[in-house]
């Protein structure tokens, strides 16, 4: 299977008919084809699939030595946004197989184990928490809290995992999978406008993290209830979103409210309450705390003549990645110099990075956009992507 091929039958998956871009929730119908998809390429490959107990997979190609430690991880994610781009994640799947079957043609001598990921939940568009399957690998968030997060649908993470045939209590850190892994290697579209040249490396993440204001006020009649009587969360809710671009703007951070859940949410009547979260990142951890502090304040003001109250609670939150020196200034020496730029995306690589040494490369995206349908990489720039990734893993993994 090529690279074309491969994409051309991930393609399709999950995509909204009516050009509204991916809707791959995790654990749902789509993403499930998407884990079917990847058990098929890996099965193809005689590639033995590992899954740890949060839902993430690994497809191994082993050494005939039959090491299996100092793993070289590689792969990415394969569930979207609502709405989302076709590359963001399935770019770095397929390349990681597209990559394999490089070094396999090229009889390439394989001394240290390549595992090809795909970790669940990435984009935290079902159960709110970005990389969740990886800060549940990493030991990056409690077991109990993942267990008790709930998707839009009123179905916990643990009801869906016991569903998908995993063990809810089974969730946590996989050390042993973790201490297997000598380094991890993603490769991810750009989303952004700085790489100008087919292929770059990442230096870091900024910070970055996703918070949920509730306004709780009082429901009632849109037609028959006094202005003075009435307590319209709406109101500061709608503060907020105003105040999250301000803050932004003031503090040299990026913000914004892209999802919103008001209750009843009928046209004729006053909600009783209003979900907001709010989206913050930004060049340093204190500028993006300030933007956040100063959201809430806001918030706080505009709800008290309305008698609506605020609550804040921080969903995730990811302090600026810093990217292993050794092994990025080794991926750019690689590749000849590539180009090494930070994101302003958060990536699982940067939750790994926590525990295992992590690098991450990009391809362009000339149009800059990501995380909508228009988000777009050239196939000659993804065919580049794979011919980097497979001289990567070669200078990692083999002889
Ligand atoms: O939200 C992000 O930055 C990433 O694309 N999950
Ligand atoms: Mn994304
Ligand atoms: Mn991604
Ligand atoms: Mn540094």
């Amino acid at each position: 299977m090529s690279f074309e091929e491969m994409w051309a039958d991930l393609l399709p998956i999950g995509k909204d008919d009516a050009g509204g871009g991916y809707h791959r929730f995790a654990w749902t119908p789509p993403e499930l084809e998407c884990r079917a998809w990847f058990l098929d390429e890996a099965r193809r490959r005689g590639l033995d699939v590992e899954h740890d107990p949060n839902g993430n997979m690994v497809a191994w190609w082993f050494p005939e030595s039959g090491a299996r430690d100092d793993a070289v991880l590689t792969g990415s994610h394969l569930d979207s946004v609502p709405g989302g781009g076709a590359f963001d994640g399935p770019l770095g799947v397929v390349s990681a197989f597209a990559a394999v079957d490089l070094l396999r043609k090229h009889g390439t001598a394989l001394e240290r184990p390549i595992g090809i990921g795909a970790f669940a939940e990435e984009e935290g568009a079902r159960f709110g928490v970005a990389c969740l399957g990886s800060r549940l690998l990493a030991g990056a968030i409690d077991p109990a809290r993942a267990r008790g997060l709930t998707g839009a649908d009123g179905r916990t993470f643990a009801e869906v995992m016991h569903n998908a045939g995993l063990d809810p209590e089974a969730i946590g850190p996989d050390d042993d999978l973790l201490g297997r892994i000598g380094c991890y290697v993603e490769l991810h579209v750009e989303q952004g406008r700085a790489l100008t040249e087919p292929v770059g490396v990442a230096s870091s993440i900024v910070p970055h993290g996703r918070w949920r204001f509730e306004f709780a006020g009082e429901g009632n009649h849109a037609g028959t209830t006094r202005l003075v009587d009435r307590r319209d969360p709406m109101l500061p809710f709608a503060a907020m979103v105003l105040a999250a671009r301000e803050a932004a703007e003031r503090n040299g951070t990026v913000a914004t409210v892209g999802k919103v859940r008001v209750v009843p949410g009928g046209v004729n009547a006053i909600a009783s309450s209003v979900t907001g979260w709010l989206d913050a990142r930004g060049p340093a951890d204190d500028a993006v705390r300030r933007t956040v502090t100063e959201v809430d304040e806001a918030a706080r003001v505009a709800a008290r003549p309305h008698r609506v109250s605020v609550e804040l609670a921080e969903e995730s939150y990811t302090e600026i990645v810093d990217f292993d020196h050794t092994l990025r200034d080794r991926l750019a020496g690689t590749l000849g110099g590539a180009p090494v730029l930070p994101t302003g995306a958060g990536h699982d690589a940067g939750i790994l990075s926590s525990r295992v040494p992590a690098a991450m490369l990009f391809v362009r995206n000339p149009t800059g956009v990501s995380h909508a349908p228009a988000e777009f990489a050239e196939q000659d720039d993804c065919l580049a992507g794979v011919e980097a990734l497979a001289s990567v893993l070669a200078d990692l993994a083999c002889g």
